[in-house]
Order: C-alpha cells, then structure tokens, then sequence
C-alpha cells in the first residue's frame, strides 16, 4: 500500500452559499427590513469578535454571477461550534429571506509534503496560525472544491509518495510566484463533505484568480490530477455596504 501523506489540521471551516428571495425581500415591508438588517448586523457583529479574540474565523461577501447572492465564511475549533454558527445566523429574521444556494464543509488542512524535517509543529507560530487563521481581507474571494483524479494511469492515489512530493513542490513554486498577490486557505474534506478538498483564494484584483488558476492547469499536478467543481468569485462586505446592496 502506498503511504499516505501526513496532515495537520486546524479550524473547521463552513462556506455557507445563500441567494436571496428578492421577491420575497421586496415585497415585505420597509419596517420588516430594518429588522431583518437589525438582526443580520446583530450577528455580524457576533461573528467578527470571534476573529478579534482568535477563537474563529469569518468573512462575509457578496457573490457575483447568478449562483449565489451571498457567502459566509466561519471557521471554528470544533464542529459544534459550526453548527451553532449556523443556527445563529438561520435565527435571525434575514435568514428567512435567504436560500440554500451551496455548502461545504471542511478543516484547515497543511500537509506534511514540504514540511521542514525537525519542526516541533505544535510550538511553532507560523504553522499554528496557518491552521488557525484570521481570514485575508483583501477585495475578493474565489472559493472551489477539487478532488485528484483516481482513474486510470491517472491515479493520484497509486503514485509513490516521492513521485507526488515532486509535483507538490511544483505546485507549491507556482504558488509561490503569486506571493503578495494571492493567499490561499486549502481545507481538507475527504469524509466531511462531496469533494476532497476545498480552495478558497483571496486577492485584491480577481484576474489574479484567473492568471494562477490558469497557470497551475499546465502543472501536473493540476493538469493530469485536478478535478474541480463549482466556481464562487464574490467580494468581501459588511453590513453596513449590505444594507445599501439591499435597499429597495
Ligand atoms: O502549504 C504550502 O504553502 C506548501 C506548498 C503547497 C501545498 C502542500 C501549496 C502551495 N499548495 C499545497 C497543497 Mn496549493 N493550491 C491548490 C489550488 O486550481 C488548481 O489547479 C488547484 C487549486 C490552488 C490555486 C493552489 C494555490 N494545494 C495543495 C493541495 C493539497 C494536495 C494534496 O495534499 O494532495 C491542493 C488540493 C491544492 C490546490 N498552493 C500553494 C497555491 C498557492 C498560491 C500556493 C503558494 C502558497 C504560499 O506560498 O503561501
């Protein structure tokens, strides 16, 4: 059997895709709205101090394409803490006027391909606050689940940990090429949700979403082995900005 990589893990990530019912929205009252706000920037609120005080992770943005009107990312320590997020949010009057657009579930993940040999993980800053991260609030967010290819003699699972370890280093120097310009969140959800993993990309200018992506195509490790599904590009929000989006 092949040896698989080892991981660490962090915060237990939601991405949480909503449309609003804008018919729904603009036939209520002006009164209903302000509550329903009200209630959005209540929870907000909530949400944003779990980022001052470094117990979680959350970012809020507003989505562009007809997939989706909104995305809320929330990060936490433990699963419960999740699903609690979530129910704080579906409690509020807002919730009401939102559906269901897309989900996923998953958990900070750093694999052990490149890791420095030697490093005490637990004690080292760096990595502790990659698996447990404040979320980059540049402009835009560019968020998708990938799994690698097991097809054929395209089976990611069936390389040698060396031969995968190479094409990880080739990716990883792509990746590098980008610093400054993009910061990437790569979360683990074999067992957790639909796709293996999930990417969630964070740059000011969104043709750098395109360039990188691109650019990783003609790498083997994308371009033999990556597999991807849905595509959501937004960008970051308050609700402050919300309430004007939202004006009717
Ligand atoms: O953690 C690290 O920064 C070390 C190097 C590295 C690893 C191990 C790295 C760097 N990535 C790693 C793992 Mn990545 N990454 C993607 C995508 O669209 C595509 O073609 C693929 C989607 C992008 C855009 C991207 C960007 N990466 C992974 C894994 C886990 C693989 C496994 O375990 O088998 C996936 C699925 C994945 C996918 N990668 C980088 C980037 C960027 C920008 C970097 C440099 C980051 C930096 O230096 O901070």
């Amino acid at each position: 059997m092949n040896e698989a990589v080892a991981t660490l893990e962090g915060w237990y990530v939601s991405h949480d895709i909503r449309t609003l019912d804008w018919q729904a929205w603009k036939s209520t009252t002006a009164v209903e709205r302000a509550k329903a706000l009200d209630e959005l920037a209540a929870v907000h609120t909530a949400f944003s101090n779990y980022e001052v005080q470094k117990s979680g992770g959350y970012g809020l943005y507003v989505m562009a394409g007809n997939k989706a009107d909104f995305m809320w990312i929330q990060l936490r320590p433990t699963l419960e803490e999740l699903i609690a997020a979530k129910h704080e949010l579906n409690r509020t009057r807002f919730a009401d006027f939102t559906r269901p657009a897309y989900s996923y579930v998953s958990v900070v993940e750093l694999s052990g391909y490149l890791a420095k040999p030697g490093v005490d993980v637990s004690q080292d800053p760096y990595v502790q606050g990659r698996l447990k991260p404040a979320l980059p609030k540049t402009q835009n967010v560019c968020f998708y689940p990938m799994n690698k290819r097991r097809e054929g003699n395209d089976n990611w699972y069936m390389l040698s940990m060396d031969e995968r370890r190479e094409m990880m280093r080739s990716h990883g120097m792509i990746g590098r090429s980008y610093a400054g310009r993009v910061t990437q969140i790569i979360t683990g959800s074999v067992g957790l949700d639909d796709w293996e993993w999930g990417v969630t990309l964070y740059a000011d200018d969104p043709v750098v979403f395109k360039k990188l992506v691109y650019e990783m195509r003609f790498d083997e490790a994308s371009a033999r082995f990556g597999e991807f599904g849905p595509f959501y590009v937004g960008s970051r929000t308050d609700v402050s900005a919300l309430g004007e989006w939202l004006h009717v």
